[in-house]
């Protein structure tokens, strides 16, 4: 991009999993990335300590919470897009924190919208939508959800992406803003939080392979999801913002697998026999209510933004479990 300015990109939930593989791909692609982060007590920048140092990243303490400081940050830096990625991002912990889900991922949303309606309109803007919003609709298509599909939320934290959701639809058709929500499915990698399925699936084979662990505690082994690897979806939300025309795209694989199947998988690959070995049921992973299945249809990103997912389930635990073994094999070693 010499010679041209750099396009500059806020983008929120910088720490998170999403965040971090976003804002590498923006550098890559030739942005000036100010990433947002929370104040913590305990340092939570592991996933992005390797662009601390890159003359085109920056960050900037902001709170979804913080009206004034998305004014302030928009205001300063006239973003070209603006990537929201910041929520509370559990759902079994939405029914404990059902108040500050709620207001973060709504009045957060909206504060961005209005911000950039008020001060700012040529931002381009990105929302992080969720296959959650589906919940337990009934009428499940065979092929999957579209973006057509009835939302039927199951959670403090679906209603509330719901809600979010809807405000950028409206300020879209209200005021013309060029704002997008990508509906993504389930997506994983080494950089995902501990404490999702997935995640604890491959960290505990990794720790039970190496003799550190003797099981695993889970819930429901029934629900299915629609996996991918989050290296595929952040490309997703860029192409969504490089469109003429904003919309709302459904981001999914098209295969929806049981948590029991994914658990197999990685017992497969990490060769630890039966997982029921190492297997404990515990009631309090399990949900006031579940989500039991999720299938997405992704033809419309596939044919308007040219997206395809190049991971599947297999690529995806093999790159999550290979990346658990390793690292615990060079820090704690075998016992
Ligand atoms: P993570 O939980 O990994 O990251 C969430 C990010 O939001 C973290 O950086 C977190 O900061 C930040 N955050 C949380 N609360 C606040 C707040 N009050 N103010 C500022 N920042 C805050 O989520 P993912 O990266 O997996 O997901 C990114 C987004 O996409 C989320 O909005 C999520 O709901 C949505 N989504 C995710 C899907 C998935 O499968 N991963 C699927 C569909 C949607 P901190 O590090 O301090 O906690
Ligand atoms: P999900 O992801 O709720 O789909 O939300 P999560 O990995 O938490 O749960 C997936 C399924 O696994 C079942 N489950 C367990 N879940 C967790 N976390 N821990 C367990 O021990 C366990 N045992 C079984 C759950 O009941 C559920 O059915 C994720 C988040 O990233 C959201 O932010 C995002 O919007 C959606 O994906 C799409």
């Amino acid at each position: 991009m010499s010679g041209t300015k750099k396009k500059i990109a806020l983008v929120s939930g910088v720490t998170g999993q999403d965040g971090s593989y976003l804002a590498k791909l923006l550098l890559r692609k030739g942005y000036f990335v100010v990433g947002l982060k929370r104040r913590s007590s305990s340092i939570s920048t592991e996933r992005i300590d390797n662009i601390f140092d890159n003359p085109n990243f920056k960050m900037e303490y902001w709170d979804l919470n913080d009206t004034t400081a998305t004014y302030r940050l928009i205001l300063q830096y006239k973003p070209d897009e603006f990537y929201n990625l910041a929520a509370q991002s559990h759902v079994r912990v939405s029914f404990d924190v059902p108040q500050d889900t709620i207001s973060g991922i709504v009045l957060g949303t909206h504060s961005i919208l209005e911000a950039i309606r008020a001060v700012h309109p040529t931002c381009r803007f990105y929302q992080a939508s969720s296959s959650e919003m589906f919940g337990d609709n009934p009428d499940i298509p065979v092929t999957g959800y579209t973006e057509d599909s009835r939302l039927m939320p199951a959670s403090p934290y679906a209603c509330a992406k719901v809600c979010a959701h809807n405000l950028v639809r409206n300020y879209r058709t209200s005021y013309g803003l060029h704002a997008s929500s990508g509906i993504l499915f389930n997506h994983e990698s080494p950089q995902r939080g501990e404490t999702f399925v997935t995640r604890k699936i491959t960290l505990a084979a990794a720790n039970i392979r190496l003799g550190h662990q003797d099981h695993i505690q889970l819930g429901n082994l029934t629900a299915k999801r629609d996996w991918g690897h989050a290296k595929d979806y952040v490309k997703a939300m860029w192409l969504m913002l490089q469109q003429e025309i904003p919309d709302d795209y459904v981001v999914a694989t098209g295969q929806t697998y049981s948590v029991e199947d994914f658990l197999k998988e990685v017992w497969t690959i990490a060769e630890l026999g039966d997982p029921k070995k190492h297997l404990k049921i515990n009631s309090k992973y399990f949900r006031p209510h579940e989500v039991p299945y999720l299938l997405g249809d992704s033809t419309k990103a596939r044919k308007v933004l040219g997206w395809e997912p190049k991971y599947d389930l297999k690529n995806l635990a093999e790159d999550m479990y290979m990346s658990d073994f390793n690292h615990l094999n060079s820090t704690k070693g075998w016992k």
